[in-house]
């Protein structure tokens, strides 16, 4: 198993290449690395988003692991009855992983994603989160962050984006944690710790969009890490209920982040400085539920 950030290079590739991903693609990367901690072992249910299209059609589809496509709303619960099934076979160390977009969990997927959640079952929920319905052209879902352009809100998103890792925690579920694939060493380690665990396991993955977001293609982790130092996605894990921030941003200003985006391009300083103001405030919430120790219970 990858033990550093660079033996993720080597062993078997379970992602091939010449997949129909754009270049750049954040949710990619994230998927590679995903596969390789869990050494292949592991049948993934796929919702409606750009990973079934990445993944390409049988008998030339690029992914060299099982696969369950499955309609939008049903990931979870495909993912429930999959693992149980599983179990009652004697198949303990296949991992069950329902792997959706931002759509497909902060929203549509959320009714089955809440139930699994409660009921406990033994599944890695990830969530790559682009910000945005990308497979069908650029719409908003409630994972867009305020202000960001997409092509059903041109002058910006009026709303917030929704608190999800926190929505999840709330369930009281064995784990919960953010990553960032510009954050590889951290990113490993909530997957390890992950895979070690029985129980419903949720992880939040920051994917950046280079054909949502309009940033040039060799950006993508540049701008992952860049979002964790200007306190656009805070890193932390929620275990058993204890929220454990994990790493401490390098207090970047927001402007380095969303100058690289032409999603953000309409934004006067004013409106920068309003923003930069609600992530801070986000953050300083974090800050004070870690501080409290144990949440949620
Ligand atoms: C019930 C239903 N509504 C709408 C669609 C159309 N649809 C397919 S993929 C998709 C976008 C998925 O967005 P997200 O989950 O964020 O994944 P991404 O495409 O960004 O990777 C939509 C709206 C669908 N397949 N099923
Ligand atoms: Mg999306």
């Amino acid at each position: 198993m990858a033990k550093t950030v660079m033996d993720l290079r080597r062993g078997p590739k379970y992602v091939l290449p010449g997949s129909a991903a754009c270049p750049g693609c954040g949710a990619q990367i994230a998927l590679k690395w995903v596969l390789k901690i869990l050494e292949g072992r592991a049948i993934f249910v796929i919702p409606a988003c750009c990973t079934s299209v990445i993944q390409g059609p049988y008998p030339k589809s690029a992914f060299k692991f099982p696969v369950y496509n499955m309609a939008f709303a049903a990931a979870a619960s495909t993912a429930s009855g999959m693992a149980r099934a599983l179990r009652a076979m004697g198949e303990e160390d296949i991992h069950v992983v329902a792997w959706a977009g931002d759509g497909g969990t902060y929203d549509i997927g959320l009714q089955a994603l809440s139930g699994a959640a409660e009921r406990n079952e033994d599944m890695i929920y990830i969530c790559y989160d682009n910000e945005a319905y990308m497979n069908t052209g650029i719409q908003r879902s409630g994972a867009t962050p305020p202000k960001a352009w997409t092509k059903t809100t041109p002058t910006g998103k009026a709303e917030m984006k929704k608190n999800m890792a926190l929505i999840v925690a709330a369930h009281g579920v064995p784990y919960v944690a953010t990553a960032s694939i510009g954050y590889p060493a951290d990113f490993l380690k909530k997957l390890k710790k992950a895979k070690q665990m029985r129980g419903f396991r949720y992880i939040q993955i920051f994917a950046p969009c280079p054909t949502g977001w309009n940033f040039p293609v060799d950006k993508t982790v540049e701008i992952a890490k860049l979002a964790v130092d200007t306190y656009v996605w805070p890193l932390f894990e929620v275990e058993h209920g204890k929220l454990k921030i994990t790493v401490k941003p390098r207090r970047r200003p927001l402007k380095d982040y969303v100058s690289l985006q032409k999603r953000f391009r309409h934004l006067t300083d004013a409106d920068i400085e309003e923003l930069e103001r609600t992530f801070l405030s986000r953050w300083e919430a974090l800050e004070r539920l870690e501080a409290q120790g144990t949440i949620f219970l």
